[in-house]
């Protein structure tokens, strides 16, 4: 086991040294440091099984110094908070923050910390399975399985919020709806296969196009969308719609053909064409139409 003591006492931390030597734990390597900030750095750095923090680190306290190591990417270490305070709100507050345990300094003897610290690791073991596999399941309940985007689930819930967030900030965005022109001929002479390959293949080239904050979503089908946050003017809808356009102009080439990519593209701003989801979604729906109604391969405002 791995482990790191944070406590600026030097008595305290040679105490904690060789209360953890009778523990009877099996410990790889004991690090000690009396500096905060140190104690970030070597948790940054390496990976520990547990870190015993001490409450008292003028002039951070030890809840500050827990959220500096939470913040630390990946951090994966289960922290038991130790103090000479018998203050029980102290406690709590120390677990609420995120400790998996608080220790009495005078309380603790090698039983007692080898049982915590066994106990704190496999809490934090647990939790930690239990974080992942949510996340797990978000990320597969928000993912089109064919082409990786984000899929129609994830799209309403992105939409809402994205519209919340224009309102709350005074914003535009803009909702790029896109379907493919004649898509089903190459399911038809082609096959399904190829189909999903050309739709994954699309896919590639509408992500390529993509700011960081703009969302692409497959909606489903051969229908994809895109919301634009933070809207500053029109054109920069408009260079998107080129760069879209732009990414698409090589041909597919699936089972040695090679297969012109088309789509026609509806474009709704919100505020200015619709004051909710529902009316945004029909707007840039009705552009789309147009789009097909005008010869396809185009984009409609
Ligand atoms: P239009 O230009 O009028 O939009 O014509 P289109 O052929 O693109 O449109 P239509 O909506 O008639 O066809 C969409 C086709 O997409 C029909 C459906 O079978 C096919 N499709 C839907 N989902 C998938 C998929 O996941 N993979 C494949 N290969 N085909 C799919």
């Amino acid at each position: 086991m791995d482990l790191l003591i944070i406590d600026d006492d030097t008595v305290d931390r040679m105490s904690a040294l060789r209360t953890l030597k009778a523990s009877g734990l099996q410990l790889e390597t004991v690090d000690q440091t009396a500096s905060a900030e140190e104690g970030v750095a070597l948790a940054t750095a390496r990976h520990y099984d547990a870190i015993l923090l001490d409450y008292q680190l003028p002039p951070a306290n030890g809840i500050e110094v827990l959220q500096a190591l939470r913040r630390i990417p990946r951090f994966s270490t289960a922290v038991l908070m130790l103090s000479h305070s018998h203050d029980e709100a102290l406690a709590l507050q120390c677990v609420e923050a995120g400790a998996q345990d608080f220790l009495m300094k005078s309380e603790v003897t090698a039983i007692r910390l080898k049982r915590a610290i066994l106990m704190a690791t496999e809490r934090y073991q647990l939790e930690q399975k239990v974080r992942e596999s949510h996340e797990q399941m978000r990320r597969l309940a928000e993912e089109d399985s064919l082409t990786g985007l984000s899929n129609r689930y994830y799209f309403d819930r992105a939409l809402n919020e994205a519209i919340f967030w224009a309102d709350a900030h005074h914003k535009s965005l803009a909702l790029l709806l896109l379907d493919l022109d004649k898509f089903k001929d190459i399911n038809d002479t082609l096959g399904h296969v190829a189909g999903d390959q050309f739709l994954q293949m699309v896919a590639q080239r509408l992500k390529s196009s993509m700011r960081k904050d703009d969302e692409l979503c497959r909606l489903g089908g051969d229908e994809f969308a895109v919301l634009v946050p933070d809207l500053s003017s029109v054109d920069e809808v408009e260079a998107l719609v080129a760069r879209i356009f732009a990414a698409m102009t090589a041909p597919a080439v699936i089972e040695q053909q090679e297969l012109a990519i088309t789509l026609s593209l509806g474009v709704a701003m919100y505020p200015d064409c619709a004051d909710d989801t529902v009316e945004l979604m029909k707007c840039a729906d009705v552009a789309m139409y147009r789009a097909k109604a005008m010869g396809r391969n185009q984009a409609q405002f």
